[in-house]
Formats: structure tokens, sequence, C-alpha cells
């Protein structure tokens, strides 16, 4: 039986990170499914857990950790190969700088939440939800594109495999859901491109997991 509990939704990119981390890790885990369309994430029962009302929360040992960097930086500290920080501090700075951008300013602006908002409270169609994002989301693509490019090789910082990976990838998948067009940023390309080419990414991938609908099944 696995030690660790994942709980997740195929879709949220959120969750995508943390399956990354965890495959890429080699660690198994026991993936327990909370759809998002269905509310289940504001449960009495789920809110316990994870007060925010959002995915993913891992349980191990008795404990619950909700925040997807929070949960990556444990499974860092408890199985620490293969490393997901270079060595050096100051890449390693930057490497959590990628992952704020993306963390602090790009995903709150399209969580279910935000949009759901706007939806109930301004009479947003999907249409002007997706203008929305193409008005926000460019300005994190821009400032991705002009720090990865003195930083990559094949992934974000260099050859090495980092946390900058595991939150570009998901981010990226959830601007071309809303049609933000992510072709203009050719260093965030190429990385994405590689990244999904290696095995850890394929068992992550939002439409490969057991709560994945038939439709988007590849
Ligand atoms: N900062 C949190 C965000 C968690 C979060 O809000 N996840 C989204 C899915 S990507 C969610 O569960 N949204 C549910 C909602 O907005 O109701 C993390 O990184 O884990």
């Amino acid at each position: 039986m696995a030690s660790m509990i994942l709980y997740n939704y195929f879709r949220s990119s959120t969750s995508y990170r943390v399956r990354l981390a965890l495959h890429l890790k080699n660690i198994d885990f026991e993936y327990r499914p909370i759809n998002l369309l269905k509310h289940e994430q504001r449960s009495p029962e789920y809110l316990k857990i994870n007060p925010l009302g959002g995915v993913p929360t891992l349980v191990h040992n008795g404990h619950y950790i909700p925040e997807s960097f929070a949960i990556m930086e444990y499974l860092e500290e408890i199985q620490p190969e293969p490393a997901l920080f270079p060595k050096d501090a100051y890449l390693k700075a930057r490497v959590r700088q990628v992952c704020e951008v993306i963390n602090s300013f790009m995903h709150p602006i399209g969580n279910l939440k935000t949009l759901q908002y706007l939806e109930k409270k301004h009479g947003y169609t999907q249409g002007q939800k997706e203008e929305w994002l193409q008005y926000w989301a460019p300005q994190g693509l821009e400032t991705l594109e002009s720090t990865l490019k003195d930083f990559a090789g094949s992934y974000c910082f260099g050859e090495q495999v980092t946390m900058a990976d595991l939150f570009l990838v998901p981010q990226l998948l959830s601007c071309q859901r809303f049609n933000v067009d992510t072709s203009n940023y050719p260093t965030l390309v190429k990385i994405n491109e590689n990244c999904l080419k290696l095995e850890a990414f394929k068992k992550a991938h939002p439409f490969a997991q057991i709560d994945t609908p038939e439709e988007f099944r590849k």
C-alpha cells in the first residue's frame, strides 16, 4: 500500500505540479480524486484538511499538507534525489522566482473560484473569461520568457529538470485551455516540448489520470 495519498484533480495545474514531483522522484502514491466541478473541494469534510478549498492536499504519516509548493518542498526534503533545485544559491533563488511568477501571479487569475466569481457576479461569458486571461497571462509569460532565455538549456535551468519546469508546463497547458497564445515565447515553447518527452511528464499529464473523462484521453 502506498504511504502517501494525494487528493487532486486531473485538470488542476497545481495537482499536475505535484504529480510531476512524485513521478520524477519515483514515489508511490494513492490518487484520490476531488471533483472540482462537483464542488467536492468545498465539502465540510475536505475543508478540514484544506481550509482554502483547493487541490492538491498530500497526506503522509498521518499529516495533511495543503498548497502545492509546500508539498513539493516537503517531497524534496524527504526524498532529495533527483534534486529539483540547483545547488547554487543564486540559481536556486531564480528557480523560486519562476515558480512564484506562476504561483502568485498567473495561477490565481485563472483559478476556478476567480472565474466563477466573474461569471456569477459580473455575468462573464466563456469568451469574456478568455479575454480576461488573454489580458493578464501574457504579462506572466513575457516575464518568464525574458527570465528563462538567460538560463535555459533543454529545460528552464540548463540540463537539470527543476521545480521551475514543474510549474511552467502545467501553466502553459492552462493558458492553452483559455486560448492564450503561447507560441510567441520561443524559450518556453522549446522547454515545454522537451519536458513533455520525459516519462514522468507523460505519467503526470492531466489527460492520463484515473479521473480523466473519456473525451480528454489521448
Ligand atoms: N496555491 C494553491 C492553489 C490551490 C488551488 O486553488 N487549486 C485549484 C485547482 S488548480 C483549485 O482547487 N481550485 C478550486 C476552486 O477554485 O474552487 C496551491 O498551489 O496548491
